[in-house]
């Protein structure tokens, strides 16, 4: 089977196991008091490529072929991720009407239920978390690492950053700042924390955060060239509005060709970290070629 085939396949079937989990988590959407537990399950299954569950799975097999003992924390990446979505397309942040595909969550459920789902699947991902059968020593460590990267000096800062300098002049210093905690250190925590379930030495986590960094940098680069080459209908979502709302993109501080450079750059690099894990490393080369030539 040609490599991009079965990249697709192993994708679907690690995407099914994570929906499964998912669902089981989360509160049926006809339990009272419903709005709320539709709103969450809306965006959340409403498609999405599943990028980061399945690098925080691939990571794990590094180590290990027990996939179920990880299934539940890739689980609980997507809620946050999905959060994240949710409260950046609402109008007071970036006003977005189209997410994966679909009409956004406050466009069909209202600005006050968003924000609700959108603090909801925060919340009850650390409780997924906690709710795992994993050693409680290994639950500590993932709160530990998941709450600090998720909040004011990770994610959040990330996202504040990005909206104090529409507008301004970009840095490289700047944009690395916001490339580095609004999207990467989310693909980092997916290497992370497939690390830490699996327990492994410190050298293997850290070559692993590194690989995380430079997987993250290129999809946030390519992220940004396809808001201006992409297609809206690929990717489901509106495209065009880094430029209208003067975003600090790549292509904006380092032009659309030093952009392409950077991305294969990046990918060349996460190749060369993952190629100390040989044969095994095979699933997360061929998703580094994905995210390279993507266009959804
Ligand atoms: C508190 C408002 C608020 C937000 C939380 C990080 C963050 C903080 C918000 C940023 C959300 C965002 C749009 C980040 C950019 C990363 C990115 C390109 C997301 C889209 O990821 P895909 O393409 O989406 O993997 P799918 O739909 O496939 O999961």
């Amino acid at each position: 089977m040609k490599s991009r085939m079965m990249f697709k396949k192993d994708l679907k079937e690690k995407n099914e196991l994570v929906n499964i989990a998912m669902d089981r988590f989360l509160p049926r959407k006809d339990e009272y008091p419903k709005q709320i537990h539709k709103a969450m399950r809306h965006t959340l299954f409403a498609g999405g490529k599943r990028i980061r569950p399945y690098l925080t799975i691939r990571t794990f097999n590094l180590f290990s072929d027990e996939t179920a003992k990880v299934t539940e924390i890739a689980g609980t990446i997507e809620l946050i991720h999905t959060y994240t979505l949710i409260h950046d397309d609402l109008p007071e942040i970036d006003n977005d009407d189209l997410r994966r595909g679909k009409p956004t969550c406050h466009v069909l459920y209202g600005s006050d239920l968003a924000l609700l789902a959108g603090d909801a699947l925060l919340v009850n991902a650390i409780e997924m978390i906690t709710a795992t059968n994993l050693e409680d020593s290994i639950i500590v460590k993932l709160v530990k690492v998941v709450t600090h990267d998720c909040g004011a000096k990770g994610l959040i800062g990330g996202q504040m950053a990005d909206i104090i300098n529409e507008d301004q002049t970009g840095t490289p210093e700047l944009l690395d700042f916001i490339h580095l905690n609004k999207t990467v250190k989310l693909f980092q925590l997916c290497t992370k924390v497939g690390c830490i379930v699996a327990e492994v030495p410190q050298d293997d986590l850290k070559r692993l955060e590194k690989y995380g960094y430079c997987f993250g940098m290129a999809f946030q680069i390519i992220d940004d060239i396809l808001d201006i080459e992409g297609s809206s209908d690929k990717l489901g979502k509106s495209i065009g509005k880094d430029e209208k709302s003067k975003k600090m993109t790549y292509p904006a501080v380092h032009g659309l060709d030093n952009s392409k450079l950077a991305a294969q750059r990046f990918i060349d690099e996460a190749n060369d970290i993952i190629s100390h894990y040989g044969e095994k490393g095979k699933y997360l080369r061929m998703l580094n070629d994905f995210i390279l030539s993507r266009e959804l």
